[in-house]
């Protein structure tokens, strides 16, 4: 059933996702090559590939987003596709093309799909049509103040000023009234155009305290699909998630299902195939409403695969051979919870970044617990790229039992020699909103610490 086998994969990224991948290819007996810039030479991703190639200086510009030089490495190793984990050329439609064009199997969905998702109001379009449900809104980007007005008002203040070219939050501006409407639509469309060089713009009603959760989907290249179920990002600060769990603490079997079966019929309605996440926003009545699609691996898919058993990069890798998914949504069960806690070099009361050696390493282990990471005892985490150094994940029957085991790991955890969140998240782990599983996206900034 396989169209074309893949035999060596090329990972074009860094730290512990391209980590991630070697480790599921190493047990599907599919040779790595790794990729890194000047600044990674003593990386882990390095040392476990079977192959290196430097492709550029420290800079990502230079190096992990450089298509030309990451075009040439997976040429002269001569592999048959390309993983590129998240961030970086995950979501870039120009790349995936190219590998296509170079009859590379980018592992991911179609380069026309990762397009589509990039813009979030032909997102939006695409999702009412296929019966997903959006927020009121505006059908096209905004032109002017006027169309702004006459379109706040008929779905009512507060609404939310969004770029069309943007996603995770950056460029978004909130109106509470029509006086501060047309300031803002001015601002947010100045600050899109210098951000994502398209000044493009669309407004929904805002919701004021949604909860934000996802849902992971696998679809293969012959229309199959199901959806893994939710996963809870609700706990982020400046729109950088600090840890998810899965399930979600307020999300019932039945409500999982309709935003499970919500999502794989629009996948099958666009020709979806892959690994792919779709956001939503959850009202504080239960309706939930399509905010973006991720056309990639998600830093938190572990939990997902702790809860469901099943290797996620391991299913993107079959697909992208041509296979059949093999099972279907009733094979799919649910068993416990997992939470993942995001370890950071930063400085948590400034929030500023602390690169530097790691001086001294515990990582915590015992029942139920996985570490994600790239960093040994004597690393030094370059200042060039994410904060992110390592996830700590956590799998147990109960919500309560994941929390007592997060504390535990947590605790056990030594990072020397630079500044981590660990001790913000054994902050949140003691918080009583946060055990009773009563919060929103707003969490972070209600934090008592
Ligand atoms: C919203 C919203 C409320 N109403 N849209 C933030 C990230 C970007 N993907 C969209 N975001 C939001 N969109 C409407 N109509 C609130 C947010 C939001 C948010 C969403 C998810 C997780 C954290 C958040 C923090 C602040 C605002």
């Amino acid at each position: 059933m396989k169209k074309r086998e893949i035999r060596k994969i090329l990972i074009a990224n860094r730290g512990e996702i391209a980590c991630r991948i070697i480790w599921t290819c190493k047990e599907m007996g599919i040779k790595t090559v790794a990729v890194h810039s000047e600044a990674d030479r003593e990386a882990l991703h390095v040392r476990f590939a079977d192959e290196a190639i430097c492709i550029g200086a420290a800079p990502s510009a230079q190096s992990y987003l450089n298509i030309p030089a990451i075009i040439s490495a997976a040429e002269i190793t001569n592999v048959d596709a390309i993983h590129p984990g998240y961030g970086f050329l995950a979501e870039s439609e120009t790349f995936a093309k190219i590998c296509e064009d170079c009859n590379i199997k980018f592992i991911g969905p179609r380069p026309e799909v990762i397009g589509m998702m990039g813009d979030k109001v032909e997102a939006r379009r695409t999702m009412k049509a296929a019966g997903v449900p959006i927020l009121p809104g505006s059908p096209d980007p905004i032109e002017d103040a006027d169309e702004a007005i006459r379109i706040a008002k008929e779905i009512g203040f507060p609404v939310i000023i969004k770029a069309a070219a943007g996603g995770g939050g950056r460029g978004m501006r909130i109106v509470r009234q029509e006086e501060d409407l047309a300031t803002n639509l001015e601002l947010a469309q100045t600050e899109a155009l210098a951000a994502f060089k398209n000044g493009s713009v669309y407004i929904e009603r805002y919701i004021e305290r949604p909860r934000h959760i996802e849902i992971q989907v696998l679809a293969d290249e012959h229309g199959n699909c199901v959806h893994l179920g939710e996963r809870e990002c609700s706990i982020q600060r400046r729109h950088q998630k600090l840890l998810e769990e899965a399930p979600s603490p307020v999300i019932t079997p039945e409500q999982r299902e309709k935003m499970g079966a919500v999502a794989v019929k629009a996948c099958q309605e666009i020709g979806y195939s892959s690994a792919g996440t779709f956001e939503f926003l959850l009202d504080e009545d239960g309706s939930f409403y399509f905010m973006e699609m991720n056309t990639r691996i998600q830093v938190e898919h572990p939990v997902t695969e702790m809860i469901t058993v099943i290797d996620i990069v391991r299913n993107q890798i079959l697909i992208a051979e041509g296979a059949d998914l093999g099972y279907v949504q009733s094979d799919v069960q649910i068993f416990g919870h997992s939470i993942e806690c995001r370890i950071n070099a930063e400085d948590p009361e400034k929030f500023t970044p602390s690169p530097g050696r790691i001086t001294a390493l515990n990582l915590p282990g015992g029942p139920g617990v996985r570490v994600d990471t790239a960093v040994y005892p004597g690393y030094v985490v370059p200042p060039y790229y994410d904060s992110m150094i390592a996830k700590l994940i956590v799998h147990a029957r109960t919500r309560e039992t994941a929390i007592a085991r997060m504390r535990r790991a947590l605790e056990a955890m030594v990072v020397e020699g630079i500044k981590t969140t660990i001790p913000l998240h054994l902050k949140i782990m003691s918080d009583e909103k946060f055990q009773k599983g009563d919060f929103s996206t707003k969490f972070m900034e209600e934090f008592q610490h």
